[in-house]
C-alpha cells in the first residue's frame, strides 16, 4: 500500500484514538505506552498490518534480509527451570543430555570450512561444568581457525551465570569475552521482562535489569546485539508493551540493538503444555505492533524454525524485513517445543524462493546488515 492508500485507511478509521495513532505513524512520530496497548486491544489486524507494512517499506522497501549461518548448541543440559522450556528438566537427568567438548564444537566449525557461511550462532543450556575459561577458550579457538567468521554467542542467562561463577563484574566479563573473539550477542533469554510474569515462567534466571545491563555493557564496547520477546502464553498485552518499552529506552541510550525478534511460545513437552498457543492472527498482530512500537529498531526478524515457513512468509507483509538464516544444522530446542519444523534446515535457494514467492527482494546480509548479495535478478536454479 502506498502512502496515499494508507492515509485513506487512517482517515476512514472510526475509533479516534486509533486514528490519531495512525496519523502519528504517518508523521513518523513516536507512539506512547498507552497507544501501544490500544493497538493490541482495539485495532483490527488489517489496520495494524497496513501501518506496519508502510513503516517496513519506508525503512527497507521490499528488501528482505537473510544470512548464511550455522548454530552450535554446546549442551542441552540446564540448571534453570523455565516452565516453557523443553530442556528445563534435563539437569536432574543429565546423562540423557549432551555436552560438547571444544574439539567436538571445532569439528562442527571445521565442517563449514570452504562454505560461504558468515556467522556462527552459539547458544545452549547452562551447564555448571562449562565455565568462563571453557567458553573463552572456545571463542579463541574458533577465531584462530577462522578469523572472519562472526561469532554471535551466549545470552545474558549464560553470561550472567558464568560471570558470577568466575567472580567478575559484567563489564569485566564482557571485555574478556569480546577480547577472546565474541562479536555480538543474540537476543535470547529476554522472555518477558515484567517480574509478575517472569516469576511464573522463569523465576531463577537473570532478571530484566541483569539482561539489560549485559546488553548495555556489550553496546558500550561497540558490540551489537538482538532482542527477543516470548509471547502468546500467560502475559497480557501491556506486559508486551512494557517489555518493548524497556528495549526502546535502552536503544535510545546506546543504539546497539540491531534486530527485534518476537518468539511465539510453543507448548509441546514442557511445563506449560496446558497453555494454548496463539492464533495466526495474534502472531501477525505481534509482528505488526512491534514494528510500530520499536521506532528506533532498524530490523524486525521472523524466526522461521519457530513459526513455520508459510507463516514466516506472511510476516513479510506485517512489518518483518528479516528472515534469519539458512541454519544448515540440527537446532533442537524448537523441534522439542513443538515447532512443525522438525528438521530446521533451509538452503539459500529455498530461502530466496520463499522471499520471492511473496514478491519481496531477497538480500543476503552479514550479521551487522552489511549487504553481501542481492538475489533479485538471480534465477532460482542459479542460486
Ligand atoms: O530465550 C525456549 C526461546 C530462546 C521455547 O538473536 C522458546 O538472532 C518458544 O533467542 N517456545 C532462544 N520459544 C532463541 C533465541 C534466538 C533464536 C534465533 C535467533 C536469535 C538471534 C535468537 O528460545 C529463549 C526462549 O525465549 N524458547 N523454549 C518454547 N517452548
Ligand atoms: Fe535453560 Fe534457557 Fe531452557 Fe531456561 S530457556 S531452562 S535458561 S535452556
Amino acid at each position: 500500500m502506498n502512502t496515499e492508500a494508507v492515509k485513506v485507511l487512517v482517515d476512514a478509521e472510526h475509533n479516534q484514538q486509533l486514528q490519531s495513532i495512525g496519523y502519528k505513524i504517518l508523521n513518523k512520530e513516536r507512539i506512547s505506552f498507552e497507544e501501544g496497548v490500544a493497538l493490541f486491544e482495539q485495532a483490527s489486524l488489517s489496520y495494524v498490518g497496513a501501518l506496519a507494512n508502510w513503516v517496513r517499506e519506508q525503512k527497507h522497501g521490499h528488501k528482505t534480509y537473510f544470512n548464511r549461518n550455522f548454530h552450535i548448541e554446546p549442551t542441552n543440559v540446564c540448571v534453570f527451570s523455565c516452565a516453557f522450556c523443553s530442556y528445563s528438566k534435563l539437569y536432574a537427568h543429565r546423562e540423557e543430555g549432551w555436552e560438547l567438548s571444544i574439539d567436538q564444537m571445532m569439528h562442527i566449525v571445521k565442517s563449514y570450512d570452504g562454505k560461504p557461511v558468515t556467522e556462527v550462532h552459539i547458544v545452549g543450556g547452562v551447564h555448571p561444568k562449562m565455565n568462563m575459561d571453557f567458553f573463552l577458550e572456545l571463542l579463541r579457538t574458533i577465531k584462530a581457525h577462522r578469523p572472519d567468521l562472526h561469532i554471535k554467542a551466549f545470552t545474558p542467562v549464560e553470561l550472567d551465570y558464568m560471570f558470577r561463577k568466575a567472580k567478575v563484574s559484567v563489564e569485566e566479563g564482557m571485555r574478556l569475552a569480546h577480547e577472546a573473539g565474541l562479536d555480538s550477542l543474540p537476543g535470547g533469554g529476554a522472555e518477558i521482562f515484567h517480574p509478575d510474569i517472569r516469576k511464573k515462567i522463569c523465576e531463577d534466571k537473570v532478571d530484566a535489569d541483569g539482561w539489560l545491563a549485559i546488553h548495555k555493557a556489550a553496546h558500550e564496547l561497540g558490540m551489537h546485539s538482538n532482542a527477543t520477546l516470548l509471547y502468546g502464553h500467560i502475559e497480557s498485552y501491556w506486559h508486551r508493551i512494557h517489555h518493548m518499552d524497556r528495549l526502546r529506552s535502552l536503544q535510545d541510550e546506546t543504539g546497539g540493538f540491531n534486530t527485534f525478534i518476537p518468539l511465539k511460545f510453543r507448548n509441546k513437552d514442557n511445563d506449560m503444555s496446558n497453555v494454548a498457543e496463539s492464533t495466526i492472527v495474534e502472531d501477525m498482530k505481534m509482528y505488526a505492533v512491534s514494528r510500530l512500537y520499536l521506532d528506533n529498531f532498524n530490523h524486525i526478524k521472523a524466526y522461521w524454525p519457530m513459526l513455520g515457513r508459510k507463516n514466516a512468509q506472511l510476516t513479510l507483509s506485517f512489518g518483518v524485513n528479516d528472515i534469519d538464516g539458512t541454519i544448515d544444522d540440527t537446532t533442537k530446542i524448537y523441534a522439542m517445543a513443538g515447532s512443525e519444523e522438525q528438521t530446521p534446515t533451509m538452503s539459500t535457494a529455498d530461502l530466496v524462493q520463499l522471499i520471492k514467492q511473496v514478491r519481496r527482494q531477497p538480500v543476503e546480509r552479514g550479521t551487522l546488515y552489511n549487504e553481501i548479495k542481492d538475489y533479485s535478478d538471480v534465477a532460482i536454479d542459479a542460486v
